[in-house]
């Protein structure tokens, strides 16, 4: 029996299912993932240098102007047959719960219901003193690295950073909370597009193969979970994911 059948069945059979989703999900949108050799940003640019609350506090102008440029790319592209399968998924199975690392708004758009993000958004600027949020300014089409000034907090003065969770600061609670307790509570769980290699997220699966639950992973490449999956799909998620759900 071929893994695609195997893991359709299971899929079909499934009431409470997880979708855990990264970069890769939204590759074939045209949204660079951040680990790969040839599109990654962080070939290009140091992420562990911009991706930090240091790197916003040292150089917020450069830590701005990637965050925007980023942003308005998102916003140039569209969902994929890969967001739409997981719509799918959310609508036969209507205990389905998305989770996503993923910054973008691409399960949004192609309307899944209420998506946790567990590294927050690029559209969900907020004061980087008092916390308050921000208006999302219009936006524009900086070039790769171009530094962009922050604009300033109308209740502090102080600048705006983007929404996102930087390495060395704690998820958001209420999401994590629920995220955890989702993949505990789940017959299957899909981990799509993601290189596991980022904590407290990549824990995800695991608690749900810990609790019994059915692990599929859809990646083209190997990665760290794949002893964590009960099946391992590899191929594009734009590909295998409608495949999935016919
Ligand atoms: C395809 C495809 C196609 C390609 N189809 N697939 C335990 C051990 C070691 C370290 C730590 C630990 N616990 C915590 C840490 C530290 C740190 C960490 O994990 N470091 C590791 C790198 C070692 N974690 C943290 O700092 C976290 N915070 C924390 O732990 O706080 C503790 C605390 C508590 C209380 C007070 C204070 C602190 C925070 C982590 C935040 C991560 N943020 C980022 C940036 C977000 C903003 C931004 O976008 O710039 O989130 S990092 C980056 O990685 C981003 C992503 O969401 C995340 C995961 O990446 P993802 O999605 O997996 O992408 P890639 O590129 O890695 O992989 C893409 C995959 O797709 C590949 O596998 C491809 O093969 C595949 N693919 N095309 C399907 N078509
Ligand atoms: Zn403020």
């Amino acid at each position: 029996m071929d893994d695609l059948h195997t893991a359709a069945g299971a899929l079909a059979a499934a009431r409470r299912v997880v979708v855990f989703t990264g970069a890769g999900i939204s590759a074939e949108s045209g949204v660079p993932t951040f680990r790969d050799a040839l599109t990654g940003l962080w070939e290009r640019f140091d992420a562990q240098s911009l991706a930090t609350p240091q790197a916003f506090q040292d150089d917020p102008d450069l830590v701005w102007g990637w965050y925007e440029w980023r942003r308005s790319l998102i916003q140039r592209v569209s969902p994929n047959p890969g967001h739409a399968a997981v719509t799918t998924i959310q609508n036969r199975a209507p205990r389905t719960t998305v989770i996503t690392q993923n910054v973008d708004d691409l399960h949004e758009r192609a309307g899944s219901t209420d998506p946790i993000h567990l590294h927050g958004s690029l559209f969900a600027p907020r004061c980087a003193s008092c916390a308050r949020p921000a208006e999302i300014p219009e936006a524009i089409e900086p070039d790769e690295g171009r530094r962009l000034p922050p604009p300033r907090c109308r209740a502090c003065a102080a600048p705006i950073r983007p929404g996102v969770v930087w390495f060395g600061e704690p998820l958001p609670e209420e999401a994590l909370e629920t995220a955890v307790q989702e993949a505990t509570d789940c017959d299957l769980l899909l981990t799509i597009g993601t290189s596991g290699l980022v904590y407290p997220a990549a824990e995800i699966p695991k608690v749900a193969t810990m609790f019994g639950a059915t692990v599929i992973q859809i990646n083209p490449q190997p990665t760290p979970l794949d002893p964590t999956a009960t099946v391992n799909l590899h191929g594009p998620a734009a590909e295998i994911l409608p495949a999935l759900v016919e």
